[in-house]
């Protein structure tokens, strides 16, 4: 799965509609993010917005406009995210798989988000980042270790009720640097953007 088939997945669910998309791309310092900012940059014809505050980026693809934020320790970040997704239609969660002293760290960040009230039913996309290392946790090492065990609601298309108070969410392993992973992940998103 190629991040160009994603891309034109996601172009096309959203002009179909006509919407604009809000993504936040969130998780730890180190999990990747900048990097798979990057990817998307270089990738495609996109436009990239400098950044205004040092500890989140900004990317826009058609409509579908990006931004990342580090969480853990960057307590101003948090006011500004905050602002931010009131209207956030996705939320790309990424964890270095790697790093099993930060998981619980990542877990409580992550948990935060989860019952934050204004991310109700927002869909979570969770990158255990980093694959190709060889201490990176499995995917279901990595579920147990962020408490996700009840969480998630299955890869594949799965219709989820609109009024069904189930929120969309799902862990995918990857690795940003190798290009793999993250574009099975993105187009399960898609499906409820
Ligand atoms: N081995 C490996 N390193 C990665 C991968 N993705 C990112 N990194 C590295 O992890 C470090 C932190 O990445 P960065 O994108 O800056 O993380 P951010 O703080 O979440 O934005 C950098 O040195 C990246 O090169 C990956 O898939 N595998
Ligand atoms: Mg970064």
């Amino acid at each position: 799965m190629f991040l160009v088939d994603w891309f034109y997945d996601i172009l096309a669910t959203l002009g179909i509609w006509q919407k604009e998309a809000k993504i936040l791309f969130l998780g730890l310092d180190n999990a990747g993010k900048t990097t798979l900012l990057q990817m998307l940059k270089d990738e495609r014809l996109v436009q990239h917005q400098p950044t205004q505050q040092p500890t989140s980026e900004e990317l826009s693809i058609g409509r579908v406009n990006f931004k990342a934020f580090d969480l853990g320790g960057h307590r101003i970040a948090r006011r500004i995210w905050k602002d931010y997704y009131t209207q956030v239609d996705a939320v790309i969660y990424l964890v270095d798989a790697s790093d099993r002293e930060r998981f619980s760290e990542s877990k409580m960040e992550l948990n935060a988000l989860l019952t934050e009230e204004t991310l109700y039913k927002v869909p979570f996309l969770i990158l255990g980042n980093k694959i190709d290392l060889l201490k990176a946790a499995s995917e279901s090492d990595l579920i147990y270790e962020l408490d996700l065990m009840n969480c998630t609601t299955g890869k594949g298309r799965v219709n989820i009720e609109d009024d069904s108070n189930v929120r969309p969410l799902e862990v995918f392993m990857c690795s940003v640097v190798r290009k793999m992973g993250y574009g099975e992940g993105f187009k399960w998103l898609t499906q409820y953007l």
